[in-house]
C-alpha cells in the first residue's frame, strides 16, 4: 500500500513536471535575435569559454579539531541545543581507543568548507575485521545532536552529511569524498572486533577562493558591528568557492539572487572579481534556447543549467549584477559582451505587463522568490523590483551608451507607466502604504521594493516604513535575503539610524545566538523555521546573508 501511494506521487509529480515544461516551452517568448542583433548559439560557446577561462584557484587550509564538546540541551539556545567543551583534552583524542567508545563530537573551532583525511589503526593486536564508523558534519550544534531520521524534510535526506564507512583493514587513510561544510564532527563505532583502534590524525582541508585582504574598519567601531563583520566575512569566504555558491552545505551552487549579494559584498571585502564575472557568464552561456535565464546552474560534472527553473526576480536582478560588476571594475568588454542577456530579460518581463502592472496571473507564473515566508503576497514586491532592475538596466544602458537603441528608448516611458500604475492602483493613499494582493497585504517588501524603485518619493517612502517598522500585523521578512532589501531601502530614503538599529537587531540577533556564519533563514520568533520542512537541512552558512559586510564597508559612516 505505501508503495503503492510512493508510486501514485511519484506519477502526479512527473505529469505535473512535463506539463509545466511543456507549457513553458508552447509559450510564445521572444528570442534573443528578436531583441538584438546578437546570435545567442555562436555566443553561447564564447561566455562558457570565458566562464571557465576565469575559474578561480582555490587556497587551501590545513584545520585540525580544537576540542572535544559534549551537546547540552538548553531551551534557552538556539534551536534547543549548545556546546560545552569536555574535560577530555583534543590531545588525548588522538590516544583514546574508540573500542566500545560512546560517540565523540570534535569541535573544529570554527566553521569550515572542505575534505576530511583521517588516519585509523589499531593497536596491540592487528586488527581482525574491518571497523565501521558513521561520521556525522554539522555547521550547528542542533543539527549534531538531532537524530536525521525519521527524515521529514521536503529536499533530498542525501543534503544531510552523515557517512557510513567500513576500513577494511588497518592502518588505513580515509578520505571523506564529498565535500564538506561543518564545524563540528560526531564520530560513532557502528561495528568493531576484539581490537584496540584509534584515529591517530584528523585533517580537514578547507578551501575558499576568497583569497583578498579585507579593509580594517575604524578601531572605534562598536563591538556588535564589528562582529557582525566577521562573521559576514567568514560566511561569504565559505560561499566563495569555484563559483558564488548558495551555501557550502546545499545546493552548492550558483542562484542569481544569492551572486547578486555576494558580488556586492565581495566588492567591499575580497575583490575576487574574476569570480563574479565567471558567474555572470556562466550563467548567460547556460540561459535557456530563447534567452531566458535559468535561476541556477550547476558547474560539476559538466557546466549545465537546472533545466525549467526559472525565477522571475532573478533574472531581473542580473542586470543589476553586471551593472554593479561594470561600475566596480571599469570591465566594458564584459558589460558589452553581456548587454544583450540583461535586455531579454527586461523585454521578456514587459511581456508580463498589463496596463503598467506585472501581471502576476499571466501563464505561465513564474517562481518569484523573495523570501522565505509562504504568507508573503509578490504582486507589489515583483512590481517595486521589476521596476527597479528596468531603471537599473538602463543605468547601464547609458554607461555603454546604448539608450537611444531600440528597444532601450522606450524604458523611460515603461518606467513612467509602472511608477504612476503602482501609485494608482496600489498605494493606500491614507494609511501611506503600498498594498499588495487581492487583500492588500501590507508588506516590509512591497515598501522596500517601492522605496527602492523610486515610485515612492523619498518622503513617502519614509512614511510607508516607518509604518511597517512600527505595525505589529505587518508581514514581516523570514530570512536575511529579504532583510538585505529592508536595509538597503532604509539607506535609500535616509533613514540611517533605523537601517543601522535594524542590522544590530537582526543580524546581531544571530550572533547573540551563537552564530560562526549567517544563516539561510532567521525569523527571531521561531528558531527552527524551515522552508523545507525540518530545521536541520536548512543551511547555517549561507550566502545571502553575508551582506552587512557590504553595508558596514560601504557605508563606514553608519556603520562603523
Ligand atoms: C534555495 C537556495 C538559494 C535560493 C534559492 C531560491 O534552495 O539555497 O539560496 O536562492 O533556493
Amino acid at each position: 500500500m505505501k508503495n503503492f501511494f510512493r508510486l501514485f506521487l511519484v506519477l502526479c509529480h512527473t505529469i505535473l513536471f512535463t506539463s509545466l515544461a511543456q507549457a513553458q516551452s508552447q509559450m510564445p517568448k521572444l528570442s534573443l535575435s528578436e531583441v538584438s542583433s546578437i546570435k545567442w548559439a555562436d555566443k553561447r560557446v564564447e561566455w562558457l569559454d570565458k566562464a571557465q577561462a576565469n575559474m578561480p584557484e582555490l587556497k587551501h587550509t590545513l584545520v585540525k579539531p580544537v576540542a572535544i564538546v559534549e551537546g547540552v540541551a538548553d531551551d534557552g539556545a538556539f534551536q534547543g541545543w549548545r556546546m560545552v567543551k569536555s574535560d577530555q583534552a583534543i590531545e588525548n583524542f588522538y590516544k583514546t581507543s574508540l573500542k566500545g567508545h560512546a560517540p565523540i563530537i570534535l569541535d573544529l573551532g570554527d566553521h569550515y568548507t572542505g575534505y576530511v583525511t583521517f588516519k585509523v589503526n589499531h593497536t596491540g593486536m592487528p586488527a581482525d575485521a574491518p571497523v565501521r564508523l558513521k561520521l556525522t558534519f554539522a555547521e550547528l550544534p542542533a543539527e549534531v545532536m538531532t537524530p536525521f531520521d525519521p527524515y521529514t524534510g521536503s529536499l533530498s535526506r542525501a543534503w544531510l552529511q552523515d557517512e557510513v564507512i567500513t576500513i577494511m583493514r588497518l592502518p588505513d587513510e580515509v578520505k571523506i569524498p564529498r565535500r564538506i561544510a561543518c564545524r563540528y564532527v560526531k564520530i560513532e563505532v557502528l561495528a568493531e572486533s576484539y581490537f584496540d583502534f584509534v584515529i591517530e590524525d584528523f585533517s580537514f582541508d578547507a578551501v575558499t577562493s576568497a583569497t583578498g585582504e579585507p579593509m580594517a574598519l575604524s578601531e572605534d567601531c562598536d563591538p556588535m558591528i564589528r562582529r557582525i563583520n566577521q562573521v559576514g566575512l567568514k560566511t561569504l569566504a565559505e560561499c566563495m568557492q569555484t563559483v558564488y555558491e548558495d551555501g557550502p552545505k546545499r545546493d552548492q551552487r550558483l542562484w542569481i539572487g544569492d551572486l547578486y549579494l555576494e558580488a556586492l559584498a565581495n566588492a567591499y571585502s575580497y575583490r575576487n572579481h574574476t569570480l563574479t564575472k565567471r558567474c555572470l557568464y556562466l550563467l548567460a552561456a547556460l540561459a535557456d534556447e530563447d534567452g531566458y535565464l535559468h535561476a541556477t546552474v550547476y558547474e560539476y560534472p559538466t557546466p549545465m543549467p537546472q533545466i525549467n527553473q526559472h525565477v522571475h526576480d532573478y533574472s531581473l536582478l542580473y542586470g543589476v549584477a553586471l551593472l554593479e560588476y561594470f561600475k566596480e571594475t571599469g570591465d566594458r568588454q564584459t558589460a558589452e559582451d553581456l548587454w544583450p542577456v540583461v535586455e531579454y530579460q527586461v523585454e521578456f518581463a514587459r511581456t508580463y505587463l498589463k496596463d503598467g502592472i506585472y501581471d502576476v496571473n499571466k501563464q505561465p507564473a513564474w517562481w518569484l522568490v523573495f523570501d522565505w515566508k509562504d504568507d508573503l503576497n509578490r504582486a507589489t514586491p515583483m512590481q517595486g523590483l521589476m521596476t527597479f532592475c528596468i531603471a537599473k538596466s538602463y543605468e547601464l544602458a547609458e554607461m555603454l551608451g546604448y539608450e537611444d537603441r531600440e528597444p532601450v528608448k522606450e524604458w523611460e516611458k515603461v518606467l513612467d507607466q509602472m511608477r504612476r500604475a503602482s501609485k494608482s492602483e496600489l498605494y493606500d493613499k491614507k494609511r501611506g502604504v503600498m498594498l499588495s494582493g487581492e487583500q492588500g497585504q501590507i508588506s516590509y517588501l512591497s515598501q522596500a521594493w517601492m522605496t527602492l524603485s523610486d515610485t515612492f518619493s523619498r518622503k513617502e517612502a519614509q512614511r510607508a516604513m516607518r509604518y511597517v517598522l512600527e505595525d505589529e500585523s505587518t508581514c514581516y521578512p523570514g530570512s536575511p535575503y529579504a532583510y538585505h532589501y529592508i536595509i538597503e531601502a532604509l539607506l535609500h530614503c535616509g533613514m540611517e539610524t533605523q537601517a543601522r538599529e535594524l542590522m544590530l537587531k537582526y543580524w546581531g540577533g544571530m550572533i547573540d545566538k551563537g552564530a560562526d556564519t549567517f544563516w539561510e533563514v532567521y525569523d527571531p520568533k521561531d528558531d527552527k523555521r524551515s522552508p523545507y520542512g525540518m530545521h536541520v537541512v536548512n543551511s547555517a552558512c549561507h550566502a545571502w546573508s553575508c551582506t552587512p559586510v557590504y553595508f558596514i564597508n560601504k557605508y563606514k559612516h553608519i556603520f562603523q
